[in-house]
């Protein structure tokens, strides 16, 4: 098991072990399909095993591995996530979503001269030591928001505040004034499930940032390209100092990326101080993996999005629907093809309101989905996807399965 997450520790029974996929579906070792609603956990927005996008990594194979050297094609794709996304001016390839966040950090702190960072309340950037406090995903899962092994002295630089409540950080500044050298925030947070921004929330971030002259970091590597082609971004119109990027940008390959104003990521190594390496930074074949995907999510943005969006609206209104007519009490929160069915008559604003959810119900009902051939997150506090694999054919058998789960669960009830 080598990411926590798959565990199915909170919703009980063995992990499937996956032999392959294939568009919307995941098959297991003992042939069992499923529509899967993980993709990876957001890389395989097209699907899996996209044709162009295995052809592409088998065209760069061919050409060796890795070169430890600058090659043609992290060029390229810098000149496309520069090109596209104007508010990265340079950007840095590496191979995770956690090292893209870690470093982001480090250079806002070296940039600013300034050791505290804000970070919300179940937002989960990876796990890099000081963003593993009061962290999402599986650390949300799992009881330990704030992992053991993280030196207090480390922790305490780190300032939690609640998402969705701009009085909180307004005080979190006050009460470090001066001391701030980032706010970190997933603009749509997936990590404790799918929580939007309330209406100006983003804006009033950025204004405080600016004021405070502390950078503003966008974590977009589960909403990158996901939610639309310039991800939150794009959708929110606010401009961040930096931001990251994985998942999608690798095509299913290992990736992640940061970048933002160059005069700040002209003080990375070796044009600045700031140090950060990486022996498979802008590997090739991740980086022929991603540029494919990208590409065709670019030239057929339009057809892409509008059809990730009508099959969300589709599901979610589906969803909703069985629930009702059973009168089981749920709350749907979906932006595009992100979403998250939670156990709760609530509105779910925040991790508080998200932690108000029937974990058990949800456990129950994740494992009568996968009887009824449907793979969702393993966890009420994850992020659902959809890809554009996933046809009416997919969504329909999905709410019929979801009707039989909820039937079989009331009724013995
Ligand atoms: P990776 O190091 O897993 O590539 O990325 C970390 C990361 C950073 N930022 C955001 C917003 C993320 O969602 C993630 C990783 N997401 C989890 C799923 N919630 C990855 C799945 C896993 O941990 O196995």
């Amino acid at each position: 098991m080598n990411s926590p997450v798959r565990a199915f520790r909170s919703v009980g029974g063995d992990p499937l072990f996956i032999e392959k996929a294939d568009g919307p579906f995941l098959f297991d070792a003992d042939g069992n399909r499923y529509i899967d609603y993980v993709g990876s956990w957001g890389p395989m927005i097209l699907g899996h095993n996209h044709r162009e996008t295995r052809r592409a990594v088998e065209s760069a194979l061919k050409n060796g591995a890795s070169f430890g050297a600058p090659g043609e094609l992290e060029v390229r794709m810098a000149e496309f996530l520069t090109e596209k996304l104007p508010h990265l001016e340079m950007v840095r390839m590496v191979n995770s979503g956690t090292e893209a966040t870690m470093s982001a950090i480090r250079l806002a702190r070296g940039a600013t001269h300034r050791d505290k960072i804000i970070k919300i309340s179940c937002c989960y950037h990876g796990h890099g030591d000081s963003l593993l406090v009061e962290a999402g995903s599986g650390a949300l899962t799992f009881g330990t928001p704030s992992s053991p092994g993280v030196p207090p002295a480390l922790a305490e630089l780190t300032i939690v505040v609640p998402f969705n409540d701009t009085g909180a950080l307004e005080k979190a500044f006050e009460r470090n004034k001066g001391e701030v050298a980032c706010l970190i925030i997933e603009p749509l947070p997936g990590n404790m499930g799918t929580i939007p921004p309330k209406d100006g929330y983003l804006q009033a971030i950025r204004e405080m940032t600016t004021r405070e002259r502390a950078l503003l970091i966008f974590d977009e590597v589960m909403s990158g390209f996901r939610v639309a082609f310039g991800g939150m971004t794009e959708l929110s119109g606010v401009k961040p100092d930096l931001a990251t990027y994985g998942k999608i940008i690798g095509g299913g390959l290992p990736v992640g990326a940061y970048g933002g104003r160059a005069d700040l990521m002209k003080q990375v190594s070796p044009q600045g101080p700031v140090y950060q390496a990486g022996t498979l930074s802008g590997n090739p074949l991740a980086m022929a993996a991603g540029l494919c995907q990208l590409r065709i999510l670019n030239e057929n943005k339009d057809k892409i999005y509008v059809h990730l969006e009508k099959m969300g609206d589709l599901l979610a209104s589906g969803l909703r629907d069985v629930a009702t007519k059973r009168g089981v009490p749920v709350t749907i929160n979906r932006v595009g093809s992100m979403f998250t069915l939670f156990f709760t008559g609530e509105k779910v604003v925040d991790d508080a309101s998200a932690r108000k959810s029937d974990t058990d119900l949800f456990a129950r009902f994740f494992r009568e989905m996968l009887e009824n051939g449907v793979y969702l997150p393993p966890s009420q506090f994850e992020t659902a996807f959809i890809s554009y694999s996933h046809g009416n054919s997919e969504i329909e058998k999905t709410i019929r399965a979801a009707d039989s789960a909820l039937e079989k669960i009331f009724r013995e009830k």
